[in-house]
């Protein structure tokens, strides 16, 4: 299910609220779906209707436009992608570790899974305060950024991939200050099929 387009609606979760149980606690899926991202979700309505000419342009043209579209669309607007981005791309169970076209470019962008998951979990540590890490692509090449707050790789002419939400409401509820042990868990419940069709999309 698409919604692309001003007004936004808040898509339901495609999973129960608790189906990342024990990984993710339902409550704080249910709080950062219900709650942070429908706040995104009618704050970029809201800023929509004060700006008619910004109302025919898709999700991701917001999000790619930035500060450039002002302070309350861009971070709004990114609010909304990022959340779903992310919520799309969990599943319980999964497999650990991602397969063909996509594992092939892992390894050959990073020298093996291992080394992306430890490179990766390192960038997701390095987060000083809110935001994203991100396995993003640039002509086909695979590379691992962060980004602050609600910023996206589509505003460095990346595509993303995968990412995951390190803003502490994401699990502070489960584990508190231990982003580590989060990312650990977040490992376990990865998308990969899905990433790997952002990735060849
Ligand atoms: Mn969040």
């Amino acid at each position: 299910m698409r919604d692309d387009y001003y007004p936004f609606v808040n898509l339901p979760l495609p999973y129960g609220y608790g189906a990342m149980e024990p990984y993710i606690d339902e409550k704080t899926m249910r709080v950062h779906h219900d709650g942070h991202l429908e706040a995104y979700i009618s704050k970029l309505n809201a800023a929509l209707k004060e700006r008619p000419g910004l109302q025919m342009l898709p999700l991701a043209a917001l999000v790619r436009g930035g500060a450039l579209l002002g302070e309350e669309v861009a971070r709004n607007a990114g609010g909304v992608y990022n959340h779903r981005f992310y919520f799309e791309l969990l599943r319980n169970p999964a497999d650990r570790e991602p397969h063909g076209a996509l594992r092939k470019a892992i390894e050959r962008d990073f020298g093996g899974f291992a080394q992306f998951r430890e490179e990766f979990k390192k960038a997701a540590l390095s987060v000083f305060g809110s935001g994203y890490a991100w396995l993003a692509a640039e002509r086909g090449r695979l590379a691992i950024l962060t980004t602050g707050n609600q910023d996206n790789p589509l505003q460095r002419g990346m595509k993303p991939v995968l990412n995951v939400d390190v803003w502490e409401h994401a699990y502070y509820l489960k584990h508190q200050y231990r982003r580590a042990d989060y990312i650990e868990d977040w490992f376990k419940i990865i998308n990969w099929p899905r990433a790997e069709s952002n990735f060849l999309g």
